[in-house]
């Protein structure tokens, strides 16, 4: 059960973010209204949000997820792979420190980007990707070790079109994940029950079960009726703005 999680709203020169998208540059005031809404849908599913200053000097900082891990137990700052982006846990180490009394932070050679961090229940998958090292995947074993949860790795290297594990993989609870398809197959997922999506689909992958409902982006509408017909409560959300830079629906928040 979440009850918090945490904001950065986009700040004006958002376009100048890291980006691989190749759809053109966002729309500032879209980006506003979009961002708007996706907090409005975690107000609904009953979070209260603490909602950080949009951050000029990381453009990339309203993808949230990415500075840190948060659990029911533990909590771990990250270290962001991309140079461009290291910066922004300053900020969010200062707020983590309202709530949790103390919490470890990856250190250097390793890195790790929260979008490569899959919670399933007691046990997390950590992607090896672009922006996630085996060092930094490692250490967040450890901690997550510590707190009595079990970690494994998934290497992503190879695999085209996601940024993040999390771009391709979400965990909808009771042992049931949301998986792209060329992830499907993949022997770390086995002994859970795998919804699949569909290449044309792949983007809404990403998605983030809030309690009782699973937010999602808006315009898969394949997707959106499997979940209906397993008995989820959906809200879908515009995501384009985001989308054209490489964000996923999870990475805009923090969620515990
Ligand atoms: C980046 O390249 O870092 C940002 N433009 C997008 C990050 C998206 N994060 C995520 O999906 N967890």
């Amino acid at each position: 059960m979440f009850t918090r999680a945490i904001v950065r709203l986009p700040a004006s020169n958002f376009a100048e973010g890291l980006t691989t998208a190749g759809r053109g540059a966002p729309n500032y005031e879209r980006a506003l209204e979009q961002h708007q809404a996706y907090c409005a849908a975690l107000e609904q599913c009953g979070l209260i949000l603490t909602r950080l200053e949009p951050d000029p000097d990381y453009p990339d900082s309203t993808f949230v997820e990415d500075t840190a891990v948060l659990t029911a137990r533990c909590a771990v700052l990250a270290r962001p792979g991309a140079t461009s982006r290291a910066g922004e846990v300053a900020s969010v180490r200062y707020a983590l420190a309202t709530v949790f009394p103390s919490f470890p932070a990856i250190q250097a050679p390793g890195t790790l980007d929260g979008g490569d961090v899959c919670e399933a229940g007691n046990h997390f998958f950590v992607g090896i990707s672009a922006r996630t090292n085996e060092a930094g995947a490692r250490q967040l074993a450890e901690v997550l070790g510590a707190s009595n949860y079990t970690a494994s790795f998934v290497d992503i290297r190879g695999v085209e079109g996601i940024l993040h594990l999390k771009s391709g993989l979400a965990y909808l609870g009771d042992e049931r994940l949301a998986v792209i398809e060329v992830l499907a197959r993949r022997f770390e997922f086995g002994g859970y029950e795998l919804l699949s999506v569909k290449a044309e689909e792949e983007y809404a992958a990403n998605c983030v079960r809030v309690n009782d409902r699973v937010l999602l982006a808006a315009g898969y509408p394949n997707f959106e009726r499997k979940l209906g017909d397993l008995g989820y409560q959906t809200i879908a959300l515009e995501m384009s703005e985001f989308r054209k830079m490489d964000g996923g629906l999870s990475c805009l928040s923090l969620r515990f």
